[in-house]
């Protein structure tokens, strides 16, 4: 999907205190995923239980003092991965410099996250809208980070209610949102196989959190 003015994209703002930084990561694509591949060899990609007796659509992993999981009690961070017992893997290096990059670029100085959040979406699953709110501080932005398929965005306000923008995240692109944009609604529509330019048959997304 080629932007008609790719430098719109570069620092699209959102809403107060969220901003597209479109590309910001595209440099580093490669490594990123290489270190995704490194750490789902310790802490491999499951599909978490919600309550009600689904199962998220996403396949999800994470890395760093902590990782957010889910079952039938809920959604909550933990230190040990569920599935193998173990600590999460440690975050890599490079995960937490960009992410403090992006974080500064989008005005938040000195971002130190304590869990990267590894998200895979096959074509046709997505993420329904929602809050990011099981942190137990809210002072520091998420920090998001798109790779492999394009997917379309959905940014919504403060409610539920409130009307979602729908914006094109590409491989690459990072979203930061902090501030008074923190605990706005958003999701992600089902991500469609058609929209490859990577020749990855996946969307991979990379949250970083402070959660404490
Ligand atoms: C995205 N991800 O995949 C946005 N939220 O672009 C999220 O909003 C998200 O991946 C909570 C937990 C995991 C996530
Ligand atoms: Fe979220």
């Amino acid at each position: 999907m080629d932007d008609l003015f790719p430098e719109t994209r570069e620092r699209l703002s959102l809403s107060s205190g969220a901003v597209l930084l479109g590309g910001f990561a595209q440099a580093e694509a490669q490594a990123l995923l290489h270190a995704v591949e490194l750490i789902t060899q310790q802490a491999p990609f499951r599909h978490y239980r919600v309550v009600g007796g689904g199962r998220m659509a996403a396949a999800m992993t994470a890395c760093g003092e902590y990782g957010w999981v889910s079952d039938e009690q809920g959604y909550r961070y933990v230190r040990t991965d569920p599935l193998t017992g173990r600590p999460w893997p440690a975050l890599p290096s490079l995960f937490l410099a960009l992410a403090g990059r992006a974080a500064q670029a989008a005005g938040y100085a000195g971002f130190v996250p304590q869990c990267g959040l590894i998200n895979r979406y096959a074509p046709g699953a997505g993420m329904g809208p929602h809050q990011d709110r099981d942190e137990h501080t809210m002072e520091a932005p998420v920090v998001s980070v798109s790779l492999g398929l394009s997917a379309l965005f959905q940014w919504g306000g403060a409610r539920r209610q409130d009307a979602c923008r729908k914006v094109p995240l590409h491989h690459g692109d990072v979203v930061v949102w902090g501030g008074p944009s923190r605990s706005h609604f958003h999701g992600v529509l089902p991500v469609r196989s058609a929209q490859s330019g990577t020749g990855l048959g996946c969307r991979y997304n990379l949250t970083f959190r402070v959660v404490d």
